[in-house]
């Protein structure tokens, strides 16, 4: 073996060359990785003994691509573009031997090489996207080379992880080789040197693009489907531009161009915000303050006490991921019931196209139900989801905790509750932990693992393995009314019923959410959940909205009476203006001695939006929340803030949090009494002393 650096070697197996990279954990391609493979190339072409050259990967991934810790900061040569350039110009044909995972950077190397192989349980993809760019070390040029140029925007739009198989199908290798990888790449090359294969390089290759620049409009077509909606994000216009390239431009020309328009992305606050929001959703799983080593209990057998929508939900998330679940209600009729919404709505997915008839019904074969809550027993954890009512949690926890083992993890989803009140009737409060999921709780990403103070180091750190398991994204939370996202969002709720009484109408108060990025306005989500909810929690805090109680007590629930704060035609989601609640909010204006003006996009957006950031930083402040990152998540994954700008309290960096302290100001001096407007001690200190939220993590994250 010869060490070409600390991170790529050389070695000799017959005529066969083999490069090999050994960059742990993931292979990313560092300076020295891509320094690495040129000169390895070169030493290899060199050698008179080797015909084919393998290139390969030790440890437990191909390459996960281009090293993202190294972007924003200066720029060392070789790019990965002159990488691969060099690999693509060997005299020797080179063969990609891949396993694990080959993304970005990690299948733009590939598609370099003149052949690609791969163990079977390999993936690959294009997820440059998600990072606000774009393959631009040739991924946009050498993917449609081999796939055409409307299935490779496909693949690089969605940032697709692909199979092994399908992978071969689509021909973006040329074979699944099982065994190890380097033995894979071996027995490929040995078919090279007898079969005397010739290679072209996928830059020369022209068959796949000269239909779609014959007749463009398939691929245009494609193009306005897949950036319909995502005019707020600059990388999807980006990728439709560099793959038109493809079929449009020679290639030379088009790597130059790619080389541009990258940069420019990279260097953008979208791409700083969604890389920042990459490494956060890899600290929000560490959880600071427990012993060094704590192991998650296995879960091999889940439970969810409450068969309604949100027990559904919770039981179908566990059987997306494979692992047995019982589902128990009170009564057969209200089991009955739960099973059959979770088939209506596998149902759908099934004529949607977006589940296998097959996968629905191994999914269904995994949740089975019971009306007794003593078979609960024998599940390693157990979810309790039923309505928000303390003394019946408490009474179901002191059973689960009487029929089930010590260890068994016992889990409220509530999100209203106080969950030292509910854990303080258990003899075994270790094993307890809150679970908040949200709705619908087979979709959302986000789970807040709300700790009770007795809540043990095992059972919280098996509640997030286990939501990562079950494909959310869980983040640590503290016990406070709300916990993290609610009681934020409580902020914005006061502010959005603010700007009614100041005459503003639903649809600008929603549009202007909308136009900042979010999927939905808050009053059309709460039109869509139910009026009652927030009526009735308002209720117990006593702190009435005039306006949204006065649309209650007309009886407008929302969607499901046909009107809300929008009006619904019948099986109409959509929400049109209501006249009659217009009306209505004149009135109380006019009675609460409001008066009417214009307010602005902009100014509405800071109203919404700097108190609910300002309650975030209250959140930190206490130590309910971990991190600023893990806010961000929260907001991200439960409440549709757009990825892009990086969740509220990277916002609040970028926009600067001197300008956040003065608009609450202005706030507070127009809305006396509200003392949730005043700035919290953290934003406020930040602030004067010029820093930020992610500084300040940072320093409480090395002390
Ligand atoms: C790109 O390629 C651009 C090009 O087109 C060129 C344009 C000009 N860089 O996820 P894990 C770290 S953009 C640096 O926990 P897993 C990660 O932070 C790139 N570091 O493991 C973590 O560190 P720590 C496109 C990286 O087994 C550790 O590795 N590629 C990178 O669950 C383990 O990661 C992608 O977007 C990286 N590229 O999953 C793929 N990747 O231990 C990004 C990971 O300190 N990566 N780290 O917390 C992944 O999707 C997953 O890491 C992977 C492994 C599936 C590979």
């Amino acid at each position: 073996m010869s060490l070409i650096n600390n991170a790529v070697s050389t070695e000799t197996r017959g005529d066969v060359g083999l490069l090999l990279i050994d960059s742990p954990p993931v292979n990313a391609l560092s300076h020295a990785v891509r320094e690495g493979l040129v000169q390895g190339a070169a030493a290899l072409n060199d050698d008179p003994a080797v015909k084919v050259i393998v290139l390969a990967c030790r440890g437990r991934t191909f390459c996960a691509g281009a090293d993202i810790t190294e972007f924003g900061k200066p720029k060392r040569e070789p790019s990965l573009q002159a990488a691969i350039a060099a690999l693509e110009a060997s005299g020797k044909p080179i063969v990609a031997a891949l396993h694990g995972a080959a993304l970005g950077g990690g299948l733009e190397v590939a598609l370099g090489c003149h052949f690609r192989v791969a163990v079977p349980s390999a993936r690959m993809g294009l997820p440059e996207i998600t990072l606000g760019i774009f393959p631009g070390a040739g991924g946009t040029q050498r993917l449609p080379r081999i796939i055409g140029p409307e299935k490779a925007l496909e693949l690089i739009m969605a940032g697709r992880q692909i199979s092994a198989r399908e992978a071969l199908a689509l021909g973006v290798i040329d074979e699944v080789i099982e065994g190890e990888p380097i033995d894979a790449g071996l027995a490929f090359a040995a078919r090279v040197i007898a079969e005397g294969r010739s290679a072209t390089a996928v830059r020369d290759r022209t068959d796949r693009i000269d239909a779609t620049r014959a007749d463009p409009s398939a691929f245009d077509g494609l193009a306005e489907k897949l950036t319909r909606g995502r005019s707020l994000e600059l990388a999807p216009a980006a990728v439709v531009a560099s793959v038109r390239r493809s079929f449009t431009t020679p290639i030379d020309e088009a790597l130059a161009a790619d080389t541009a328009a990258n940069a420019e992305l990279m260097a953008g606050s979208q791409s700083r915000a969604l890389r920042y929001l990459f490494f956060a959703e890899r600290e929000a799983a560490k959880v600071a303050g427990l012993p060094a080593v704590v192991v998650a209990r296995d879960v091999k057998h889940a439970a969810v006490i409450g068969a309604g929508t949100m027990g559904g939900g919770i039981a179908m998330s566990f059987a997306a991921a494979g692992v047995p679940v019982k589902l128990i209600d009170a009564t057969d009729e209200a089991l009955q019931r739960g099973i059959e919404r979770i088939r209506g709505n596998y149902e759908t997915s099934v004529k949607r196209g977006s589940l296998a008839a097959e996968a629905m019904a191994q999914r269904l074969a995994l949740i089975s139900g019971a009306t007794d809550r003593s078979t609960a027993a024998g599940s390693d954890i157990v979810i309790e989801a039923v309505f928000e009512d303390e003394a019946l949690k408490r009474e179901i926890f002191a059973e689960l905790e009487r029929v089930c083992a010590p260890g068994t993890i016992l889990a409220s989803n509530t999100s209203a509750l106080d969950v030292d009140a509910i854990a303080s009737v258990l003899e075994r409060p270790e094993d307890f932990v809150g679970m908040h999921f949200f709705a619908p709780a087979n979709v959302m990403k986000l789970l807040e693992v709300v700790c009770a103070a007795k809540s043990g180091p095992e059972a919280i750190m098996t509640a997030m393995a286990v939501g990562r398991r079950i494909g959310k994204v869980p983040v640590v939370s503290g016990n406070c009314d709300g916990f993290i996202g609610n009681r934020m969002v409580a902020k914005r709720s006061a502010q959005v019923e603010l700007l009614l009484q100041k005459g503003v109408a639903p649809q600008a108060v929603d549009g202007a959410l909308k136009a900042f990025g979010f999927p939905m306005g808050p009053l059309a989500i709460n039109d869509m959940s139910g009026l009652d909810v927030g009526w009735s929690i308002r209720k117990r805090r006593g702190t009435p909205f005039p306006i949204a109680d006065a649309i209650c007590e007309r009886g407008w629930l929302g969607q499901k009476t046909g009107q809300g704060y929008y009006k619904y035609a019948p099986d109409d989601r959509t929400p049109q203006p209501n006249p009659e609640v217009e009306q209505l909010i004149r009135e109380i204006s006019a009675q609460l001695g409001v008066e009417p003006r214009e307010i602005s996009q902009a100014e509405m957006v800071e109203r919404m939006l700097f108190p609910l950031i300002n309650e975030g930083a209250r959140i930190l402040e206490e130590g309910i929340a971990q991190r600023a990152s893990d806010i961000d998540l929260v907001w991200i994954n439960g409440y549709g803030w757009p990825r892009w700008t990086g969740g509220p309290m990277f916002y609040a960096d970028e926009v600067g949090l001197p300008h956040i302290v003065k608009r609450l100001e202005d706030f507070a001096g127009d809305t006396p009494g509200n003392a949730s407007l005043k700035p919290a001690a953290l934003l406020a200190d930040l602030a004067a002393r010029g820093s930020t939220f992610a500084e300040w993590q940072k320093t409480a994250q090395a002390a």
